[in-house]
């Protein structure tokens, strides 16, 4: 008989374990072109789309991590930078090109900051809104990494 599959908790997740990934470019005199196809840039089905903008100087967004989602942050416009923390360590990332993404994988914390003027961060996600899909508490986070 087969052993049972190993399920993929994203508990042991890391830094490591979350990437820049660059999008393709079509480069045009009318203005670029870049796209995000599910399961080719994103190793995932889209879900859900949705943008930051109108972000107040001095503002921080995130503060949080998912437990199943996985999503890849971009700056359509402006510059941010992530934060990411996987209770061990923690890595802050500048994005500021609209072909360049920060993929994020589950079990991360991640928080947002540095927002510049007009900014717009694009993210696609491998799940639709579910609130029970958050750790919203850091030390509950870091206890069910078991830290
Ligand atoms: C992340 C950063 C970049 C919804 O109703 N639907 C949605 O799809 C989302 C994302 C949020 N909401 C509601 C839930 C809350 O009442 O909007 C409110 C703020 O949501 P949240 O605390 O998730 O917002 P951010 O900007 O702090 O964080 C979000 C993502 O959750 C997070 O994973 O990486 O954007």
């Amino acid at each position: 008989m087969e052993p049972p599959a190993v399920l993929s908790t994203g508990l042991t997740n890391t830094l490591d374990d979350c990437r820049l990934v660059q999008l393709p470019q079509i480069a045009d005199p009318r203005g670029n072109l870049t796209f995000v196809e599910g399961g080719n840039h994103v190793p995932f089905d889209i879900a859900r789309v949705y943008y930051l903008y109108d972000v107040p100087g001095g503002a921080e967004r995130g503060g949080h991590a998912h437990k199943e989602l996985r999503q890849l942050l971009i700056a359509m416009s402006g510059s941010f930078d992530v934060v990411l923390d996987d209770g061990r360590e923690k890595k802050r990332v500048h994005l500021n090109r609209s072909y360049f993404g920060l993929e994020i994988v589950p079990m991360i914390w991640r928080e947002l900051d540095n927002f510049s003027s007009g900014s717009v961060c694009l993210v696609v996600a491998s799940h639709r809104y579910d609130e029970s899909d958050y750790y919203r508490d850091y030390d509950e986070f870091l206890a069910a990494k078991g830290l």
